[in-house]
């Protein structure tokens, strides 16, 4: 793909906005409300009498940092083609879509007003009976589909030239594998943390594992993932499930998604049982194993045939994936882009599980592979690293 015309990209201003909603809506009477809150990109919201829809742009930086942080708008034909793709795979588990400009790199589709993240609803401790295995299911969908096990030659090539890959790659490399492990601007740290924080520089065991992690990351072109499948990139309304925001979509290895998303239930378990929310604490455990025994059984329905490669498979991308949960754990505490699940308790109890956090993630970067789930689960929620 031609990159898109510069001349022809503006930053859309409400007026803009309606008539790009217009073609969707019918008349627009006016309400374009901006909605986005994300790190990233612009988001509108569009009323009209016939309904609503949401509009996503990419601005030519990032949305948090402004004009200092330049950024290529590229990431919204990633994110189109993306979700192009993985709802071909997995349909109904995305948001409708209505239209990309790619000139104005805008994105239009179905608004999910009436849907709550998962992370806010697991914040709130609202159960979500079915999310877990519906993301599950999801993971090993695209993993499997997109891989070179089943899809092959000419069309997996031509699938891959729309994810060189990208931009969005080199923020996650800067903002999971290198900021958190170095005296950095970028990361956000707690004054009582500082300690524990400054304990991640110059550590020579954790710098190999990360290095390692690193170059799976760069290398390892196995599928089409999602890129930052974590529990806010997850909407839920009663039962249905909408995965959003693939802008980092890219073809990188088997485990990175599936760590993000444990890495992540990990968190919210943590904040919640260090609370004394124990209830909720238990209700996340069944949530990890519902995820993680979701994905194992999607995957040996997929493989393409009987194999006794699937369970080695298994157990090989359950340890990377623990190495990928720990990063992930660590990031959320001490870079840049952090988790409500923890932000959001009171001080004491925030430190605590802040401390916890670090050091389960560290724990699941540097130390013995793990084993399996329980292994994995047991020592990613770990009150005080074993390490
Ligand atoms: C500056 S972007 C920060 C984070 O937001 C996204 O959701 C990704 O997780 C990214 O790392
Ligand atoms: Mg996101």
């Amino acid at each position: 793909m031609a990159a898109p015309a510069a001349q022809d990209y503006v930053i859309l201003d409400e007026g803009a906005v309606a008539a790009l909603a217009g073609s969707h809506l019918g008349t627009v009477t006016g309400d374009v409300a901006d909605i986005g809150d994300g790190n990233l990109n612009v988001v509108f919201r569009v009323q009209a009498d016939a309904g609503s829809v949401v509009v996503k742009q990419a601005l030519p930086y990032l949305r948090v940092a402004g004009e200092a942080w330049p950024l290529t708008r590229h990431r919204a034909r990633i994110e189109w083609r993306a979700l192009q793709v993985h709802s071909q795979f997995c349909p109904g588990l995305f948001p409708e879509l209505l239209e990309f400009d790619d000139a104005r790199s805008a994105i239009v589709m179905e608004d999910l007003r009436s849907f709550i993240s998962w992370r806010d609803l697991l914040v709130r401790g609202v159960s979500t009976p079915g999310v877990a295995a519906k993301v599950g299911a999801y993971a090993a969908t695209v993993l499997l589909s997109t891989g070179e096990l089943v899809l092959s030659g000419a069309a997996r090539e031509r699938l891959q030239m729309d994810f060189v890959y990208s931009e969005m790659c080199g923020v996650t490399e800067q903002l999971v594998f290198d900021t958190p492990y170095q005296t950095s601007p970028l990361n956000r740290i707690d004054p009582e943390l500082a300690e524990a924080a400054a304990s991640l520089v110059g550590d020579q065991r954790l710098d190999d594992a990360v290095a390692a992690l690193k170059r799976r990351f760069r290398t390892e072109s196995h599928s089409l993932l999602h890129g930052d499948l974590h529990t806010g990139s997850v909407m839920v309304n009663g039962d249905q499930t909408r995965i959003i925001d693939l802008e980092f979509a890219f073809f990188g290895p088997p485990g990175f998604d599936v760590g993000s998303l444990l890495a992540n239930l990990a968190i919210a378990r943590t904040a919640h049982r260090i609370a004394g929310l124990s209830n909720f604490a238990a209700e996340i455990d069944r949530y990890a194993s519902e995820f993680w025994q979701t994905f194992a059984a999607t995957t040996r329905r997929l493989w393409p045939a009987p194999s006794s490669a699937v369970e080695p498979f298994l157990d090989n991308l359950l340890a990377d994936s623990a190495q990928f949960a720990g990063l992930e754990m660590i990031r959320r505490i001490v870079g840049l882009a952090h988790a409500k699940d923890i932000d959001s308790l009171p001080p004491p109890v925030r430190l605590r599980a802040q401390t916890a956090v670090l050091a389960a993630g560290r724990d699941l970067v540097a130390g013995p592979r793990v084993r399996d789930l329980a292994d994995a689960w047991s020592r990613a929620t770990a009150e005080e690293s074993s390490s």
